[in-house]
């Protein structure tokens, strides 16, 4: 079909009409109270909606009510609340006999949590409630969502037959069988016989409609402004609501026998021809892996664990940018064989993924990035193994990621990269022409000059490094290493938190990493926590001292069994009464010094619990798996104590979350190692040097004594640390600094 065809539909009888309302018809204002049809519009749809052979229906999201009050006239049809309720020649119907009854009490959440954030609003309807956050501040919008998604993942998780849909700048609850979709074949009905439609809209949830259509109907997607780049399934496209006015305007002339008017019709919408010379994503997210994808360690929870927080992190960042996440897809191949890519379009984010040849899993991740750069930056120089051929790796899987990248993304386009695994980033991106921001986030803690040196390839890494415009770190302590390295082993000039070198500035700044704090304070299902009562119900009345860790060097374990070996033997009246509980996770468990590692472990158990162990007592239970989220929650929640001792760490996630699930009424004791990044913002625990098993037993002694005053005013203050410093903002506040830089 051509646009002289046009003509063609708009002369056929009968003809339908499902027209989106926000965003279509009517532009987008602060509050949805205030984007109401003009009296125009409505006048203009009323003469559509009467004409002869024509079945005009706006089909909405909006509560029916409020859709009533704009098109009383009886003879415009009306679909409200994304197709759960109706009004065709007659009275309003439902199409779905979900209970809508829980949505009052989440309602009341939302509301309560709108008083505390300015700008937020609640609209309820009868099968839905959505939260609006477009006039929130836009640094403030992270905490709102940080505390709304929380509530509605725990509303989705207890009532799974509603689901979430994001709009724009709107997050919504609606049952999970009610499409736009649904409002295709009851139109065509109404319509008659021989009917042709025409969908017309701007929002995701018009999409459901465009899919629906079938062969002889047009759909038109309503664009916002030209960098709206997004996917569709419709035919045509118009930009704005204006045209959108003039185009109904014409339909009706038409229709009237009237001079056609002169005004753009839809025009085709052109589909990108090839991904390289496509607009593609905003903002590309790339990392070593990729969330939720993988198969080479299908049960390494490594995978699900690190990026688990990440993805939580990100994801609003994400959606809110139409954003992608490149990363490797879990997969090898022979080194014969050319590795594959590809992208995953049909979850919350796009995936771009990239498969690793055999020698890059061996060089490049368990060797350089594992056997060079981890040992390095946590300041373990005799677990270091270096090697040219690993070098070559770490930079050709580079390059790798470079052409991934590049076939994705815009020459203008943000990059963010994340981790040891990616520092030569943006340097390739660079030598491919990429003009746009790119930011690095160091998950790990950056060494001291004196460690940093002993790499073969220093320079190379710190000048690579600085074609980023902006490296995140944990702690100012490793933006001052940062600054050291680069004062001492490159010509660079730096004022403050930027360095100049070759003529290009790049960003340095302190980002501590948080986390999603509601999701590891919510009680979970009976069923999902029947394990950990049983193991709760074992340790009797014995206190529980809770270490959760991947099972790595870096994490300090055998020094903390040794601790609590050491409280034990100085203070016996502990014995009986106390169960050290160690969740090791297992890592890396091909990297030979990772395997090492676990027959330490072993051994120092089978020590103390030999030496000190009773027939009716257990003094450390040591669980190499992994649990699933709640279930780790309840523990964290059980604990007395969280023993986190990492003898050198970028941050360290388990503190906050063991501060994020305790009951604050009867809160355990952090004993946090001064060397996990975490110390720099959490003072309010009480700090540790796991080097020194005297020390460490000692302070655990008063960790296990602590009153119950004590431990609320610590756990008050670092719970405020915890929320206000979080995963969302964290992200936003990373992009904001990102964009500044330019
Ligand atoms: C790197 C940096 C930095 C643990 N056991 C289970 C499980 N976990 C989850 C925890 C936590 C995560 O793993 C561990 O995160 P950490 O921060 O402690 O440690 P790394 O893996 O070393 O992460 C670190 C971090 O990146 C972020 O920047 O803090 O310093 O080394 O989220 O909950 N999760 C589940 N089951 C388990 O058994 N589901």
């Amino acid at each position: 079909m051509t646009s002289a065809d046009w003509m063609g539909i708009a002369r056929h009888t009968p003809l339908g009409i499902l027209c989106d309302l926000d965003g279509t018809l009517v532009p987008f204002a602060k509050t949805p109270a205030a984007a109401r049809p003009s009296a125009e519009v409505v006048a203009l749809v009323e003469r559509l909606s009467v004409s002869s052979g024509v079945t005009f229906a706006v089909v909405s999201g909006r509560a029916k009510d409020w859709l009533e009050g704009c098109f009383p006239a009886p003879s415009v049809r009306l679909v409200a609340e994304h197709g759960a309720a109706r009004r065709g020649a007659g009275a309003w119907q439902l199409t779905t006999d979900l209970d809508p009854a829980p949505l009052a009490a989440l309602g009341d959440r939302l509301d309560a949590l709108a008083r505390r954030h300015p700008g937020a609003l609640v609209e309820r309807k009868s099968t839905t409630v959505a939260l609006h956050y477009r006039d929130v501040r836009r640094g403030r919008r992270g905490e709102l969502l940080v505390e709304a998604y929380g509530l509605l993942d725990s509303f989705l998780a207890q009532h799974p037959a509603f689901e979430r849909l994001e709009g724009n700048m709107v997050a919504e609850i609606r049952p999970a069988s009610v499409r736009k979709s649904s409002a295709v074949p009851w139109l065509r009905d109404l319509a008659g016989a021989g009917a042709r439609l025409i969908a017309i809209g701007d929002d995701v949830t018009d999409e459901d409609m465009f899919r629906a259509l079938a062969a002889q109907d047009e759909s038109v997607l309503v664009r916002a402004n030209d960098d709206d780049h997004r996917h569709t399934a419709a035919r045509w496209e118009l930009s704005g609501t204006e045209q959108v006015h003039a185009w109904l305007r014409w339909l009706h002339g038409v229709r009237a026998g009237e001079a056609p008017l002169d005004v753009p019709l839809p025009r085709p919408h052109m589909r990108p021809p090839t991904r390289s010379i496509a607009p593609g994503p905003s903002l590309l997210v790339i990392s070593n892996r990729l969330p939720e994808f993988g198969h080479l360690e299908p049960d390494d929870p490594d995978r699900k664990r690190n990026v688990g927080g990440l993805v939580s992190a990100l994801e609003p960042a994400l959606r809110a940018r139409g954003g992608m996440w490149l990363g490797w897809s879990g997969r090898t191949v022979p080194d014969s064989e050319p590795p594959e890519s590809g992208v995953i379009d049909d979850g919350p984010t796009q995936l771009a993924w990239l498969d690793y040849r055999e020698s890059w899993y061996r060089h490049y991740y368990s060797g350089f990035c594992n056997q060079a750069l981890w040992p390095v930056f946590h300041s373990f120089p005799a677990q270091v193994t270096f090697s040219d051929v690993d070098w070559e790796a770490y930079l050709q899987v580079h390059e790798a990621f470079a052409d991934a990248a590049t076939a994705q993304i815009g020459k203008n386009g943000t990059i963010w990269a994340h981790d040891y695994h990616l520092l030569m980033f943006a340097r390739a991106m660079r030598r491919r022409g990429h003009l746009g921001p790119m930011g690095h986030f160091l998950h790990i803690p950056f060494p001291s000059l004196d460690i940093f040196s002993m790499l073969p390839w220093a320079d190379e890494i710190l000048d690579g490094m600085l074609d980023f415009d902006l490296l995140g770190f944990h702690t100012p302590q490793h933006v001052d290493n940062f600054r050291s390295c680069a004062a001492a082993l490159l010509p660079v000039r730096i004022a403050e938190d930027v360095v100049h070198h070759r003529g290009h500035a790049t960003h340095i700044a302190a980002m501590p990493i948080g986390i999603v704090p509601d999701t590891f304070r919510e009680p979970s299902e009976p069923a999902v926590l029947e394990e950990i009562d049983a193991m709760m119900r074992s340790l009797g009345d014995a206190k529980l001292v809770l270490g959760v860790d991947r099972l790595d060097y870096t994490k300090g374990i055998p020094e903390r069994l040794i601790a609590f070996g050491r409280l034990l033997e100085l203070q016996p009246e502990w014995r009986g009464k106390v169960s050290l509980v160690q969740v090791s996770v297992p890592s890396r468990a091909d990297v030979p010094r990772y395997a090492e590692q676990r027959a330490t472990i072993e051994a120092i158990v089978g020590r103390i619990n030999g030496e000190f162990g009773e027939a009716a007592w257990v003094p450390i239970r040591y669980l190499y798996r992994s649990y699933a989220r709640p279930q780790l929650a309840s523990l964290y929640r059980a604990a007395a104590v969280g023993y986190v001792t990492p003898l050198r760490d970028g941050m360290n996630l388990v503190a906050k979350e063991y501060v994020a699930a305790q009951d604050p009424k009867n809160p355990g004791v952090l004993l946090l190692s001064k060397f996990a990044g975490a110390a720099a913002e959490m003072k309010d625990a009480l700090l540790t040097n796991p080097y020194y098993p005297d020390g460490m037993a000692r302070d655990l002694h008063r960790a296990l004594s602590m009153e119950l005053p004590e431990r609320r005013a610590r756990h008050a203050k670092l719970l405020a640390t915890v929320q206000r410093s979080n995963a969302v903002t964290w992200a936003e506040g990373f992009l904001d600094a990102l964009a500044a830089c330019r």
